[in-house]
């Protein structure tokens, strides 16, 4: 397949690209590079150090013989350009991880509530619309959040995306309808994710255009078996406050003897999945598109939930490291249970790999081997939700909150 790979300079776009290359596809990266932009506007940079996309490219054919293409695009701001690429090279799938996805960066500032909503709401229209207009029969695979559900599940699992209501007719009959799972999302960052099911409900009602939403959890690990074949082809890893997501900081924060920072009890649960995983489930939606007419395909992509204070605790157990319990930036349950259906993936092939020691230990060896490149004023979790919150913010917790290190 022709496949175009949207925001494949990134975390998961990356690992992707190389994976859907290996098995022969021809795969063209579509990136704005804003994330490295972003980076430099943090003053933060990944833990693993990244050549340019170019470079990674040039190695992967070195060593592969594939061409990795790359196309230097912003899809939110560029609409012109995305649509005459698109009718160019006529793209049979096209995988859209291009949007800004860290909830601490669209909460730190309105210019950033404003950033996130702009970027991700438009480059996901204009992707759709682009599609229409061009004709295209492409499967569009876009990677959206469990955070669009909430992560409340009121003792009941929560479903692949639809959930069956009953709806009393104004004769008195039942009539069953599956609507959209109610979302509330937690960020700004979240409620763009919410925002796209819609557009995406509308493009595939209203065009047939073939789409599945892959409601993904939080990825975890750094490394895929294509990344691991040559150092240049290393993953991003970020740490810092902003863009470093729960399990992957713990991890580092052991490698570094920097207190592991749990936001309030930890009494929240979350959704887990492995960056392999997370590859292999977007090579399993690929090969199980939907009809054009059909409804919107939702599968719940993640593999296991985890409570944040046992992630800690087991990190500590591993290695050592003490654990800080600090006030929450966020605006979020102090203790939440999540069930997730996750049968699709299931049935389609997917064996899941579970948070194993050895994994684990994978992730803290590549932050020691890095840990000069880490700047520990940026490991704290700074975005605060609302003003209040920001009052109590805790900027360091190696020093002040030690006292509540158990
Ligand atoms: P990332 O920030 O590392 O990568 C996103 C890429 O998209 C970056 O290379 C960025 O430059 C590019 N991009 C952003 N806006 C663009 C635009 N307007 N035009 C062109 N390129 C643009 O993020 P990631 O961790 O790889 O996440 C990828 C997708 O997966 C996101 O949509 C995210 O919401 C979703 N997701 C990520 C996780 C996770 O834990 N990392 C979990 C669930 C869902
Ligand atoms: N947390 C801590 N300590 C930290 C960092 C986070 O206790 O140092 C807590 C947060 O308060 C939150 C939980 O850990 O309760 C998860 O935070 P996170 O930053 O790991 O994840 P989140 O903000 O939800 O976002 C990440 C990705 C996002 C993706 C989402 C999937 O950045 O792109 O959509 O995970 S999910 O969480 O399932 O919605």
């Amino acid at each position: 397949m022709k496949i175009a790979v949207l925001g494949g300079d990134g975390f998961c776009g990356w690992p992707t690209s190389l994976h859907l290359s290996d098995q022969g596809h021809e795969i063209h990266i579509i990136d704005n590079l804003s994330r490295r932009w972003i980076d430099t506007e943090l003053g933060v940079q990944s833990l693993t150090p990244m050549d340019s996309i170019q470079e990674r490219c040039r190695i992967w054919k070195s060593l592969t013989g594939h061409e990795l293409n790359f196309h230097l695009l912003d899809l939110a701001t560029e609409y012109e350009r995305l649509r005459q690429w698109l009718a160019e090279h006529k793209p049979d799938a096209i995988i859209h991880f291009a949007e800004q996805r860290a909830a601490p960066y669209s909460m730190k500032s309105d210019r950033h509530k404003v950033y996130t909503v702009n970027n991700n709401v438009s480059a996901t229209h204009n992707l759709l619309t682009a599609m229409v207009e061009t004709g295209i029969d492409a499967h569009l695979v876009h990677l959206g959040t469990m955070g669009v559900y909430g992560y409340s599940t009121i003792g009941a699992a929560i479903p692949e995306g639809y959930l069956p209501v009953d709806i009393e007719t104004l004769s008195g009959e039942k009539k069953q309808q599956d609507i959209l799972y109610p979302t509330r999302p937690g960020s700004v960052y979240h409620m763009t994710k919410s925002l796209d099911q819609i557009l995406f409900q509308f493009y595939a009602q209203n065009d047939g255009v073939r789409i599945t939403d892959l409601h993904q959890g939080i990825v975890w690990g750094t490394h895929t078996e294509q990344s691991r074949r040559h150092e240049q082809l290393i993953n991003r890893f970020d740490y810092d406050g902003d863009y470093g997501t729960v399990l992957n900081r713990f991890l580092i924060q052991a490698a570094i003897d920097y207190p592991l920072t749990v936001h309030g009890t930890g009494g929240q649960t979350r959704a887990f999945i492995h960056l392999q995983d997370s590859v292999r489930c977007i090579e399993l939606a690929l090969s199980d598109a939907p009809a054009a007419g059909d409804r919107v395909k939702i599968f719940n992509q993640m593999t296991e939930t985890h409570r944040v204070r046992d992630l800690a605790g087991l990190i500590s157990q591993m290695t050592g490291a003490r654990i800080a319990y600090l006030p929450n930036p966020r605006k979020e349950a102090e203790e939440n249970d999540l069930i997730v259906r996750n049968d699709q993936f299931l049935s389609l092939g997917l064996n899941p790999i579970t948070l194993e020691e050895g994994l684990l230990d994978e992730v803290v060896g590549v932050a020691k081997r890095y840990a000069h490149r880490i700047d520990r004023n940026r490991v704290p979790a700074v975005s605060a939700w609302t003003k209040d919150l920001a009052s109590r913010v805790e900027t360091d917790p190696e020093g002040k909150r030690l006292k509540s290190v158990s």
